[in-house]
C-alpha cells in the first residue's frame, strides 16, 4: 500500500534515452520509497525495452502527456502533492490552469535540472523562482540540481543497489561474460561502448585490432557509428552488437565489463556506481558548453592526467592521439572511479533529498 505523497512527473523525450531513463529511475525510486507516482511522457516507447513492466508497476501510472490537457482526465485526477518538471520540459498549460483553479494552495513545484559538476550548481540548487506569467503567476517553482557533492541534490541511487551488486558475484559475472563474449581470452578486456559519434572512434577501433580485447556495442547511435567507422578499416577488432536491454540489464553489462564507455547523464552515473573503469562521452552542446561541464567533472573526479587526456580526445576537446588502453592505465582509471564511488556513497541520494524537501509542504 503506497501511503506516501502523490507525485506528478512530467518528461519530454528530446533525442536520446536519458530524459526518460532518468525519469523512469526517479519514478521507480519514489515508488520504492512508498510514494505514488504519475509519470506523464510524450513518447514512452523506449519503456518497451528500458522498463518492460512499466505499465504494470503498483504505485506507478505511466500516462500520455496529451492526457494532461484533457478536461475529463483532469477532473477525475486526485491532485498531486508534488509536481516535477523534468529538465525544464514546461508543464502543459491546461494542466497548470486546472491546478490553479481547483487547489487551495500550490503543490511543491520542482524543476529537476540536468546533472553537472560545475561549481555554480550548489549556488543554484533549491533556489525558489517566482512564476511571472501564465495561469500560475505568483506561484513558486524550486530548482533542484542533481550533483556530485553534498551541497547539491545528489544522485539517483536505488536502496538495493549494493545488494544487487553483491548478488552479481564472480560466478554470475563470468557467466555473463561467457554468454556475451565466449571467445574472450583471459588477458582480454571486455569493453562496452555506449557513445554518440566520437571523432576518436576510428582511433579506438584501430587500437583494438589484433588485441585480445572485445568490444560490446549497444544498439542505436553506437552501433551506427561503429559500422560507419569499420567500413573504412581493412582490419576489424573483435566486437559484437548487443540488443536493447532494460535498466537492470544495462547495469549488469557495466558490472561485467572491464572498461565502460558511457554517455549523456544516466549511464555516467550508472558507470560510477558500477565501480569499473569508465570513459564519458558528454552530450555535445552547440556552444561547446559541454567542455566546461566535462572539465568540472574531471576536476571533481581528481582524474589522473592520462584519463583527462583520454576524455579530451574522446570528446573532441583536443585533437591528437587517443592514449592506448594499456593494462596499468586501465587499472588507474578503475581506482579513480572507485574512489569517486566511495565518496558518493556517503552522500544523500536525490530521492532522499526530494522526499525531505516535499515533506515540508
Ligand atoms: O541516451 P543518452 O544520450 O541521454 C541523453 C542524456 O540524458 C542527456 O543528458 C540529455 O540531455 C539527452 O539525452 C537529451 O544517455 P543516458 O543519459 O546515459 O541515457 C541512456 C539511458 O538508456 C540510460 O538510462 C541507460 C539506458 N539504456 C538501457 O537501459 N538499455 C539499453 O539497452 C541502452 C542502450 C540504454
Amino acid at each position: 500500500m503506497q501511503t506516501g505523497q502523490l507525485w506528478d512527473i512530467f518528461c519530454t523525450v528530446i533525442d536520446n534515452h536519458g530524459d526518460l531513463g532518468v525519469c523512469w529511475r526517479l519514478t521507480r525510486q519514489l515508488r520504492d520509497a512508498g510514494q505514488r507516482v504519475r509519470l506523464w511522457v510524450d513518447d514512452a516507447s523506449a519503456l518497451a525495452w528500458m522498463a518492460t513492466t512499466a505499465h504494470q508497476e503498483p504505485g506507478i501510472e505511466v500516462r500520455p502527456w496529451a492526457d494532461a490537457s484533457q478536461a475529463s482526465t483532469l477532473q477525475a485526477l486526485p491532485p498531486a502533492d508534488v509536481w516535477v518538471e523534468a529538465f525544464g520540459c514546461t508543464l502543459p498549460e491546461a494542466f497548470v490552469a486546472h491546478g490553479v483553479a481547483t487547489r487551495a494552495q500550490q503543490p511543491r513545484w520542482i524543476n529537476l535540472e540536468y546533472l553537472s559538476a560545475e561549481d555554480w550548481v550548489p549556488r543554484m540548487h533549491q533556489l525558489p523562482s517566482p512564476i511571472m506569467s501564465g495561469p500560475a503567476k505568483g506561484w513558486t517553482k524550486t530548482f533542484f540540481y542533481p550533483g556530485f557533492t553534498p551541497d547539491t541534490g545528489g544522485l539517483l541511487r536505488e536502496t538495493d543497489l549494493l545488494e544487487r551488486q553483491q548478488n552479481f558475484d564472480l560466478l554470475k559475472r563470468s557467466a555473463w561474460r561467457q554468454q556475451h563474449a565466449p571467445n574472450l581470452l583471459p588477458n582480454g578486456l571486455l569493453i562496452s561502448l555506449f557513445c554518440y559519434e566520437p571523432a576518436a572512434l576510428p582511433q579506438l577501433l584501430a587500437q583494438l585490432v589484433g588485441t585480445p580485447h572485445h568490444l560490446l556495442v549497444p544498439p542505436g547511435r553506437p552501433l551506427a557509428a561503429v559500422l560507419q567507422a569499420l567500413a573504412g578499416m581493412p582490419e576489424h577488432p573483435s566486437w559484437s552488437a548487443l540488443p536493447y536491454t532494460d535498466q537492470n540489464g544495462f547495469d549488469e553489462m557495466l558490472w561485467a565489463c572491464d572498461l565502460n564507455f558511457v554517455r549523456g547523464e544516466d549511464s555516467l552515473v550508472r558507470a560510477l556506481w558500477a565501480g569499473q573503469a569508465f570513459i564519458w562521452h558528454i552530450y555535445p552542446q552547440d556552444d561547446n558548453a559541454h567542455h566546461d561541464k566535462l572539465e568540472a567533472f574531471l576536476d571533481w573526479m581528481e582524474a589522473p592526467e592520462i584519463l583527462r587526456k583520454v576524455h579530451r580526445v574522446w570528446n573532441g576537446v583536443e585533437e591528437g592521439r587517443l592514449p592506448s588502453l594499456t593494462g596499468n592505465s586501465h587499472i588507474n582509471w578503475m581506482q579513480s572511479g572507485q574512489a569517486a564511488k566511495a565518496q558518493l556513497l556517503r552522500h544523500k541520494t536525490l530521492v532522499q533529498q526530494l522526499l525531505e524537501y516535499a515533506a515540508h509542504l
